[in-house]
This record gives C-alpha cells, sequence and structure tokens, in this order.
C-alpha cells in the first residue's frame, strides 16, 4: 500500500474505529502518561538505591501498583514504538533511534487516535521520537495538540514545536514541561484528556541546578554520577509538583496513571563535564540495587526493566506486583478499561489488557514478549546506522534478541544463547539449557518464527521512511540526509547525515511522496569539503548539474519544478570529481523542500 492509499484507508476507518463510543465522557478516567528518559529500575530510591533523594516519586510509587517486573525496549524508540501502538517495535517500522529508524509506519494505528475518537482530548508533551517530520509528528498521529522538543536532550533552553511554530521558551525543559502540563490540566473541559507528558530527563548530558549537584558531590560523589543524581532529583521535583496540582484541583482522584521508564540505564558514562570523574564500581552498584547484567541498550534485564507504576484514584490497591509487564499492555489496558473495540481490520497486538493484574487478580502469564537489539547485524558486524540494502540479508542467527514467557527467558547475541530461569537467577548467570530443553527449544523456535514471518516477511520492517512534501499548510518540510533509500558508491550514513562523499558517483537518493500539486524547490543543507567537484541532481526525469564552488552556501536551491501528487525519488551523485581522495562533501545533512506555488 503507498502512503496515498494509506491515507485514504485511515480517513475512511477512523471515524468508525471504536464502536462503544460512550454518551458520558465525565465518566470516563483523564489518563496521564508520563515517560522518563533512561531512568533505570534503580534510578528511584524506593527501589533500593539509598543514596539518591527521589521523595515525590517514592510517594507516588507508595500509593500505586509498583510493577517490580515492568519492561520497554533497550532504547528511546522503540519503547515509544510499543507505547503508542501497543505492538512490538519492529513490526511497527522502529528499529533504531536515528537515520530514519524511528518513524512509526503511518499505517500504525496509536492509542492517541484511539482515544481521541473515543472523545478525549489529546496533548503530547516532550520527547516523541517517532519521525522528525509531517506526517510522523504527533499532530498527525492523533494529538490535538503537542509541544515537541525538536533539540533532543537540550536540557535548557529548548525549542518546541507547537501547532507548526516554534517556541523558544527560556527555562528548564523539566520545568517548562510540567508548567505546560500543568496548564493543560487546568483547562475547563466537558471532555476528559490524555496527557502523554514524555521527559527527556534522566538522558544525558546530565545538566541540572549546580545546587542539586553540589549536594551529592558533598556526599562524597563523583560529579559524574551527583550529576546524574542532580538532573534526576529535579525530575523528582517536578513530578512532586505536577501531582500535587493534580491533588489539588481534585483531578488526580479520576486520573488514571501509568508513570514508567523507556528503558535502562547508562553506565560508564563520559564524565559529566570537563571536571568529572567516571561514575565509580560502587556507585553502579548503587544504582543497581537488584544487581542485574547489562545496560540500556543491551537485552539483559537492566537494559529494558525499568521503573513502571500505576495508580487510578484508590480502584487499585497499592502494593508490590511481580507478574511481567511490557509496556506494548498499555494500549490495550486503556481500551479494555474504556471498553473501546477497535476496528476489525486492525493489526494485531502484541500486549494484553493488565487489568486483572491491577485489580490484584492472580494470573500466570504466558504470553511471549519479543526484544530486539537497536544494533541490527550482517556480515558479523553491528550496524548502528549503515544503510541496510535489503532487510533478507539478515540472518536470524546473528541478531541479537530475546524473548520472555513467564519465568523464562531466552536471549542470544555475541554472548552466545542462553536461557535463564529469573525467579530464581535474575542476574542471568546460569544457563539452564541442559536442565529445560525443551524450553529452550520452544523460546529459541518461537523467536524465530516471529522474527522470520512477523518481522522480515512485513515489508516496511527495517525500512526507511518516505519523506512528504506538499502538506496541506506547510512551506517547508525537510529531506533527512541520514535516510536514504540508496546508496551509490562509498557513502557512509550517520545518524544525522550522510558523509565520505569523494569520487565519482557517490551518492544518495530519497523516494518521497507529494501530497499536493506544488512548485518545489530543493535546498541542500550540507557542509562543502575541501576539493571541488560537480553534483548531478536527479528528480524523476529532470536533470542538473553544478559545481560545488557555486553552491558552497546552505541557500542555494538545486532544482525547482511543478510535482504532480504521488511517488517521487530524487537522487545526488558526485561527478568530475578530482582523483585526489579529498572529500568534495563533508556532511549531507539532507534537503529543505519549499513548496513556492
Ligand atoms: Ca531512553
Amino acid at each position: 500500500m503507498n502512503r496515498l492509499s494509506i491515507l485514504f484507508f485511515f480517513l475512511l476507518i477512523i471515524p468508525f474505529a471504536c464502536s462503544k463510543k460512550s454518551e458520558t465522557n465525565t465518566e470516563k478516567p483523564n489518563i496521564l502518561i508520563i515517560l522518563t528518559d533512561d531512568q533505570g529500575y534503580g534510578d528511584i530510591s524506593i527501589n533500593g538505591n539509598a543514596e539518591l533523594d527521589t521523595p515525590n516519586m517514592d510517594a507516588f510509587a507508595r500509593q500505586s501498583v509498583r510493577l517490580h517486573d515492568y519492561h520497554s525496549q533497550p532504547v528511546c524508540a522503540p519503547s515509544r514504538a510499543q507505547l503508542m501502538t501497543g505492538r512490538q517495535a519492529l513490526t511497527a517500522g522502529v528499529w533504531g533511534v536515528h537515520a530514519g529508524r524511528e518513524y512509526l509506519n503511518l499505517d500504525e494505528l496509536t492509542i492517541a487516535e484511539v482515544l481521541q475518537n473515543d472523545g478525549y482530548q489529546t496533548f503530547m508533551l516532550g520527547k516523541w521520537h517517532l519521525g522528525k517530520e509531517d506526517p510522523y509528528l504527533p499532530e498527525s498521529r492523533g494529538f490535538d495538540e503537542a509541544w515537541v522538543q525538536t533539540n533532543l536532550y537540550q536540557h535548557q533552553n529548548p525549542i518546541i514545536k507547537h501547532k507548526g511554530t516554534e517556541l523558544a521558551p527560556k527555562a528548564w525543559t523539566v520545568n517548562y514541561l510540567t508548567d505546560t502540563a500543568i496548564e493543560v490540566f487546568a483547562r475547563e473541559s466537558d471532555e476528559p484528556k490524555f496527557v502523554y507528558l514524555a521527559y527527556p530527563q534522566i538522558h544525558k548530558p546530565y545538566i541540572a541546578p549546580d545546587s542539586l549537584i553540589q549536594k551529592y558531590i558533598d556526599r562524597g560523589h563523583s560529579r559524574a554520577v551527583a550529576s546524574i543524581y542532580g538532573i534526576t532529583e529535579q525530575l523528582d521535583q517536578n513530578i512532586g509538583r505536577l501531582f500535587k496540582e493534580l491533588e489539588n484541583s481534585g483531578t488526580l482522584e479520576n486520573t488514571l496513571v501509568f508513570f514508567i521508564g523507556d528503558n535502562g540505564p547508562i553506565w560508564n558514562n563520559p564524565p559529566a563535564n570537563s571536571n568529572g570523574l567516571p561514575q565509580l564500581p560502587e556507585e553502579e552498584s548503587a544504582r543497581n540495587p537488584l544487581n542485574l547484567a547489562g545496560v540500556k541498550g543491551r537485552l539483559h534485564e537492566n537494559g529494558h526493566r525499568t521503573i513502571g507504576y500505576v495508580k487510578w484514584g484508590e480502584r487499585f490497591k497499592e502494593r508490590d506486583e511481580y507478574q511481567m509487564v511490557d509496556i506494548a499492555d498499555i494500549f490495550p489496558t486503556i481500551t479494555d478499561i474504556l471498553a473501546i473495540d477497535l476496528p476489525k481490520n486492525s493489526k494485531e497486538l502484541l500486549g494484553e489488557s493488565i487489568l486483572p493484574i491491577l485489580n490484584g487478580n492472580i494470573q500466570n502469564r504466558e504470553a511471549y514478549y519479543y526484544y530486539s537489539n537497536h544494533e541490527i547485524l550482517w556480515e558479523n558486524r553491528p550496524y548502528q546506522y549503515a544503510f541496510l540494502e535489503d532487510r533478507n540479508a539478515l540472518i536470524f542467527e546473528e541478531q541479537e534478541l530475546a524473548i520472555r514467557k513467564g519465568k523464562y527467558k531466552y536471549i542470544q547475541g555475541y554472548f552466545g544463547k542462553k536461557l535463564f530461569d529469573l525467579d530464581s537467577d535474575l542476574q542471568e548467570l546460569v544457563d539452564i539449557t541442559d536442565q529445560k530443553p525443551e524450553m529452550r527449544f520452544e523460546l529459541e523456535n518461537e523467536l524465530k518464527r516471529w522474527w522470520e514471518n512477523d518481522v522480515i516477511k512485513n515489508s516496511t520492517s527495517y525500512d526507511i521512511p518516505q519523506f512528504h512534501v506538499g502538506i496541506l499548510g506547510k512551506d517547508s518540510t525537510y529531506i533527512h540526509g541520514s535516510a536514504p533509500t540508496k546508496v551509490f558508491g562509498d557513502i557512509i550514513t550517520g545518524s544525522h547525515d550522510s558523509q565520505n562523499w569523494i569520487k565519482d558517483g557517490d551518492g544518495v537518493s530519497y523516494s518521497f511522496f507529494v501530497d499536493n500539486l506544488g512548485i518545489f524547490e530543493f535546498t541542500p543543507h550540507w557542509e562543502i569539503g575541501a576539493t571541488d567537484a560537480e553534483i548531478e541532481v536527479i528528480i524523476d526525469n529532470q536533470i542538473n548539474r553544478y559545481k560545488l564552488s557555486e553552491l558552497s552556501k546552505n541557500t542555494i536551491p538545486i532544482a525547482t519544478l511543478s510535482l504532480e501528487p504521488g511517488d517521487h525519488e530524487i537522487s545526488v551523485r558526485l561527478k568530475n570529481t578530482k582523483p585526489n581522495g579529498k572529500v568534495a562533501i563533508e556532511n549531507f545533512y539532507g534537503l529543505i523542500v519549499t513548496d513556492k506555488k
């Protein structure tokens, strides 16, 4: 299905998506999802970290169902894909954190679309990380209003995209997002609200008010870990401020709150600043009270087991809960609580409602859950951003993947293939394949079946997004240089650009989709290198050639032409280079496409 038919498909189905539309919206709870970034299981004092002060998070946790076996994926974007869709990230098209790998497929149904259609006002604040351009941004994915932080990890003075304009508040990002969330909840409204508050804290860089960092230095911590604790405490103060406002206004009582992390912690951090020292081994132990193996990005427990708390007034009794829960369970839990039926042609969810768990009904979950690393592997090399020509070239045995069923976890990767019993061995030290050969066989087979059938046979897995231009109401859009649909020659793709433009033929091409007829001007965004050369620009059948020396600025267009709605392609390649090994284009960041109509 091309993007146009997908759009039509959704225009057709969305109005009928939810059949049990309630007439008494006032009975529906508000829904608040607070997602924090890189906050590990031990980055909250209630979980046994005695060095860190998080009194507000602790207080909330004490009133919640405390999910001790709660999992996201091991990095940011895949976790967010599962939260928004209830499906496994790979099958929803999200397989990494940059270079187009974080774009949530447009034919995925989000929880925001479901709730919007069920009469909710829907709001998104903070780090989206499921696509940098329309129509991948939250206001095109079911959110009425969004405040998207576009300069990721700028903890002060963020750039915020809101209703097509860019705001530049002079404030701590965490304070600004909290203030905005408080303002959203304070708005008069007959409809219930869905607020998805995705804080960029406590992702590096570990910047926080000096006084909070100094507090932990005075306790004897290295600057590196004092900075992590400082940013965590600043987050804690904001979460406390938000809950206090919601409590004082009487809003919290009928608000279903999920407070979750997006992946495990980072260790062995670079020093927080030039005066810093690395995190010490004893400090790592304090941050890891369960002594879990692994770190963010990896498939051992500390990569994806993180904080998970659920509270809805007094409806769920506060307690410790040890059933396994996955971030993909949140979508079906919400639709279960609201008695929403999804459209019949909806894609199969990975998650299941955890309402029985939240209600305290004992349940031994036997469902399969799948975890994937964001570094795909082929020819025995990890590729975080390298161009993947063909997903069918990936070999199952080489991929770092894991599967969970009940207390059992099978994991494969550079460390070999292992089966663990997490009830008796949460630290993943003892491979029990010899004791449980049937379980090992079952889990490895199911993982292979899932990966080969659900992932690899799906044409939009491990793919690169098609950028859109000519979007109604938008004068310009951006085609990201790091996400080409083809590469030529020896081009190297990175997280935010493509590089190694040296010899004749080196270049990239992008498939893009024109939503509406327009006259489009393509302007490159790049750093020109030391050697002059020509570039050949081909859009569909129109060919332009320029000398790079004439295009040294980022303001000179390389093509202007009228394009009909539908699929198109642009390629940019070097010609007439000097064979001296010098780089002609240092960094190709992308193309600004302006509609001149
Ligand atoms: Ca993260």
